[in-house]
């Protein structure tokens, strides 16, 4: 049965030289490593007085899986912000059209809700301010759609748009005059391409 066995080998081959392509657009959401970032690299970063930490742990994650932890402690009678950024690594975020991020929350009561940025390799930011609200009891999973994006005023982009071609980190964290230590465990950060 030649024909049976070269229409096998077809089959099996073809998916391997899809994968090859190093240049194909986005077909399904592109996960930055889930907890660990994968061959991204993650960066914990805040105000002086909003000293913050971020490390891998391997089964904070949903059912033992691992998520990267932000650890914080926001100074009294300051003005406290932070920032957890995933860098892209080899995902190519040029065609995708969202950010989706599972994520946890260990905070004291009325801490606000979480920033979400997308960062382009020009140094230009995007940001949807207060969007990701706190989620104590379980991971939650929030799809954003780039759309909902603007350049906050301490960013500036010169071509004023968005290029996802250029997307190379994804940050998310808090900004709130109110003070306390807290976590923010982060299980995934997704690119996410049209249809999904
Ligand atoms: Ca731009």
């Amino acid at each position: 049965m030649p024909n049976l066995k070269a229409a096998l080998l077809l089959s099996l081959a073809w998916p391997l030289a899809a994968c090859a392509q190093p240049e194909e657009q986005p077909v399904v959401p592109r996960s930055l490593g889930a907890g660990t970032g994968g061959d991204g690299v993650w960066a914990g970063s805040g105000a002086a007085h909003s000293p913050t930490t971020i490390k891998v742990d391997e089964t904070a994650g949903p059912e033992g899986t691992p998520a990267a932890v932000l650890e914080f402690t926001f100074s009294p009678g300051k003005y406290n912000y932070n920032w957890a950024e995933v860098a892209c690594g080899s995902a190519n975020a040029a065609g995708c059209v969202a950010v989706r991020v599972t994520y946890k929350t260990e905070m004291p009561d009325g801490f606000p809700a979480l920033n979400l940025m997308v960062r382009e390799s020009t140094g230009a930011g995007y940001w949807v301010p207060g969007f990701l609200p706190p989620s104590p009891t379980r991971f939650r999973t929030e799809t954003v759609a780039l759309d909902r994006f603007a350049v906050p005023s301490w960013s500036k982009d010169e071509n004023g748009e968005l290029d996802t071609e250029q997307i190379n980190r994804i940050a998310l964290g808090l900004e709130t005059g109110r003070s306390g230590k807290g976590r923010v465990l982060i299980a995934d950060v997704e690119l996410v391409p049209p249809g999904w």
